[in-house]
């Protein structure tokens, strides 16, 4: 309340509102330093490789079988299959967030709802080398199939 009375009284005096306060070089050039770190910490998370691929195995028909931990992200999020055979995604929802509740295969138009504490599968038609990513409804939380 005192400073609403202050603010009004500067008001009515017609002093300035606001004033400039001067901070010392160093503190100029920390905060500069801390925003820059974050920028690059955030094109990291976004942009970079997050740990090595992590092979299917090979499964009953030919089928190649992996299981994806959904936790925070996609555990492994990089995933390396074999070229021409058929695959299955079983992707094991731990993570309550809403964000993660759907996942999406766009090279192949699908998606899948999955269910929180449970494991959801997806079955894929055999591929052609390439990469082929998978991402949550938002396309925030990523992962990426290796075909090679
Ligand atoms: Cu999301």
């Amino acid at each position: 309340m005192t400073s609403f009375v202050a603010a009004a009284a500067a008001l009515t005096s017609g002093e300035p509102l606001w004033r400039t306060i001067e901070q010392p070089l160093v503190l100029r050039l920390a905060v500069t330093a801390a925003g820059l770190a974050l920028i690059a910490a955030e094109l990291w998370w976004f942009l970079a490789r997050h740990g090595e691929a992590v092979a299917a195995r090979e499964g009953e028909r030919g089928l190649q079988e992996i299981t994806i931990t959904v936790d925070g992200g996609y555990s492994p999020a990089r995933v390396r299959l074999i070229a021409g055979r058929p695959v299955r995604l079983t992707f094991h929802r731990l993570d309550p967030s809403g964000c993660v509740a759907k996942v999406i295969v766009p090279d192949f138009r699908r998606s899948l709802d999955l269910t929180l504490n449970a494991r959801t599968s997806l079955e894929l038609p055999a591929m052609e080398p390439g990469e082929y990513p998978f991402h949550c409804g938002m396309a925030m939380v990523r992962g990426v199939l290796e075909v090679v």
